[in-house]
């Protein structure tokens, strides 16, 4: 009852998150470095049971009674997949060998997009690593998992305090037989903006020793700023699935910009530049079964590669697509196991696999294997409660304003904490509003965060287009905007409206060429100097590939660790809620190394506002003073 009432009056935390909370209490911070891993561990449980872990603070809880996710611990074989395909065939011959295919083959996109789009990303290593071992054993015939890249790379740092190359790497161990797959933002790599051009080969380098598909697009569909991906994937023998980002409606005259002949010369484009695979990356859910026909019809006619159709549900309709691709010879489809799958995320899994199952193109997924996985994933995600948005049904509003599964509900929390919660739907007018006046442009990371940011300002100051083209009002517009109409994030087909980049920029002059021509290459040597000096110790060459994606929040991260310790190893209900008196948990720190700790009991508060918390770890008394934040 304590740690519930203290849990229900502190204070609701809005989505600007920062570090400065462990900042504020140098109490945690002196002599941390000297410290065991146990001791570290014991501290960072004491202090989430006493004061709460910041990021659920204030927000809807897991059900008491549930028990924690039980995976299904098969054993036996595991048998061969495509990951033995692709190492026996290389890319070339494995694209080949999926085109070939009379089945349809499938993603599950649960440990990447599905939680990004659900539970604004934050589902933790813990829960993936402890189910991956029955997917090698179950679902042998999946073509791969999605569960890297996108917004995982910097949430899991930023808000997890966990490495995302321990994520991966534990993965592909306990997955041998099914290819991993990452989403790659081309130039912007893991990022949200341009990097030099042998920054994204050495992050993508480093991403070959433990990922097999790299799914690579550009938020503008501007192939030449992909090109260095692309060749980068191709010439360290992995996947490169040139991504085909879709918006609009090839169905609808009005949206000429966005035709079917666009779309098949962009698929002739990528086949050029070399991309072993296609993907119709439809990001915001707007592909109708009857586009998806023509569609993919109308690629086919003009490339050999396989076509992989990633899209989301927020219509309520996505499963309808995926099914009208199937008999239209898509080759492979995404979907999310059906505990995390619908509104913003993936289609459903087994509803699709069910709908496919004893025709010509069903998927050989066992229902049963399906059925038990998602189980577990639904136990899972209780334990995010804090993170779910409270969408509750499909909504045909997406073809309006053609948001991204993966922003919209963070946009609707950013636009909660603006207290515009009751404007939503003006938020989406706006949307689309401002997506016209920079010229109908292509909305996935990062222009979707462009066109997002701009809609708020327009409803939060009660701005309408006119008002800003008119030149009637002066308007503020965020950096973001100023950026993308400078030419920051590159060029869209037929580049932006001119009068808009005159209102916005006024006497700076806007740039056509390919951003990362313009940025010198990293010095990797220098850098890795920095960032031994700036995080205190040398890197690893994966910690590198971190920093040169993102130095301050690796720097962060890894400060962090050395004061928590692996906290990516604790339960997620102990990571996010502490202990109570009576709980008894195990934690491998490493293969092999178990720590046991029981909470005995808990003092009551002494004249230092401290608690003293009884552990028992191994079977020997420890206690841990903390003091109670008021
Ligand atoms: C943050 O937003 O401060 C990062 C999340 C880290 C939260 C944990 S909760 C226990 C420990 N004490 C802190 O002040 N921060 C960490
Ligand atoms: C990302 O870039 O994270 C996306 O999911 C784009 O759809
Ligand atoms: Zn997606």
């Amino acid at each position: 009852a304590f740690l519930e009432n203290l849990l229900s009056h502190a204070a609701f935390r809005n989505a600007d998150y920062n570090t400065r909370f462990i900042d504020t209490r140098p109490e945690l911070l002196t002599g941390r470095m000297r410290r065991d891993r146990a001791t570290k561990l014991l501290t960072y449980i004491a202090d989430v049971s006493i004061n709460g872990h910041p990021d659920v603070k204030g927000r809807a809880q897991p059900r008491p009674d549930s028990a924690g996710p039980q995976p299904l611990n098969l054993k036996g074989q595991i048998q061969p997949g495509t990951r033995q395909l692709l190492e026996e065939m290389g890319p070339t011959g494995f694209a080949r060998w999926v085109r070939a295919q009379e089945r349809v083959l499938v993603t599950d996109t649960t440990m990447r997009d599905a939680h990004q789009s659900l539970l604004a990303t934050r589902m933790r290593t813990y829960d993936m690593k402890r189910i991956a071992p029955d997917y090698a054993r179950a679902l042998p015939n999946l073509l791969s998992l999605e569960c890297w890249g996108g917004a995982t790379f910097d949430v899991s740092m930023r808000f997890l305090q966990e490495d995302p190359w321990d994520r991966i790497q534990s993965i592909r161990e306990k997955v041998p037989n099914v290819l991993t797959q990452m989403l790659l933002r081309g130039a912007n790599a893991v990022g949200y903006t341009n990097y030099p051009d042998n920054v994204v080969c050495r992050f993508i380098r480093e991403a070959a020793n433990v990922i097999d598909i790299f799914r690579v697009f550009d938020c503008f569909n501007w192939v030449e700023n992909m090109r260095v991906a692309i060749d980068a994937v191709a010439d360290c023998g992995k996947v490169a699935e040139g991504a085909i980002c879709y918006t609009g409606n090839i169905l609808d005259p009005a949206r000429s910009k966005f035709s079917i002949s666009y779309y098949v010369d962009l698929a002739s484009q990528l086949d050029r530049a070399g991309c072993h695979m296609l993907a119709i990356k439809d990001m915001a859910g707007l592909l109708t079964p009857q586009a998806a026909r023509l569609l993919i019809a109308a690629i086919r006619d003009v490339t050999d590669l396989p076509i992989h159709l990633h899209t989301h549900d927020t219509s309520g309709g996505a499963a309808a697509t995926l099914i009208a691709a199937a008999e239209a010879g898509v080759d492979a489809i995404d979907a999310a196991m059906d505990s995390l799958s619908g509104l913003t995320s993936q289609p459903c899994l087994g509803t699709v696999a069910t709908a496919l199952r004893f025709g010509e193109r069903d998927p050989g997924l066992d229902p049963g294997s399906l059925m038990r996985i998602s189980t577990y994933w639904e136990q899972v995600r209780e334990q995010y409660r804090a993170f779910e948005s409270d969408l509750r049904s499909g909504a045909s509003e997406v073809y309006l304003h053609e948001m991204p599964g993966g922003q919209f509900t963070n946009l609707r929390e950013q636009a909660r904490a603006l207290g515009l919660e009751t404007r939503w739907h003006e938020v989406a007018q706006a949307y689309h509003d401002a997506n016209l006046m920079f010229g109908d442009i292509v909305k996935v990371t990062p222009s979707s965060k462009v066109v997002g940011d701009m809609a708020l300002m327009m409803v939060a100051q009660d701005v309408s287009p006119d008002d800003i083209l008119s030149g009637r009002r002066e308007v503020s517009f965020p950096a973001s905007v100023k950026s993308m109409l400078k030419g920051d994030l590159g060029q869209p087909m037929g580049g932006f409206p001119k009068d808009l980049q005159k209102i916005v920029l006024k006497d700076e002059k806007p740039y056509t060429e390919r951003p990362s021509e313009l940025l010198p290459a990293a010095d990797l040597e220098q850098v890795e100097s920095v960032a031994k000096t700036s995080c205190g110790r040398a890197l690893s060459s994966w910690e590198l590939a971190s920093y040169l994606m993102y130095p301050e929040i690796t720097a962060g991260f890894l400060r962090s660790q050395s004061r928590y310790g692996p906290v990516s190893k604790l339960p997620t209900s102990t990571y996010f809620y502490g202990m109570r008196p009576g709980d008894q948990i195990s934690v491998e720190i490493e293969p092999g190394k178990v720590l046991n700790i029981a909470l005995i009991a808990v003092s009551e508060l002494n004249e230092k506002c401290e608690r003293k918390l009884f552990f028992e770890l191994n079977g020997q008394p420890r206690t841990i003073a903390i003091v109670e934040k008021v």
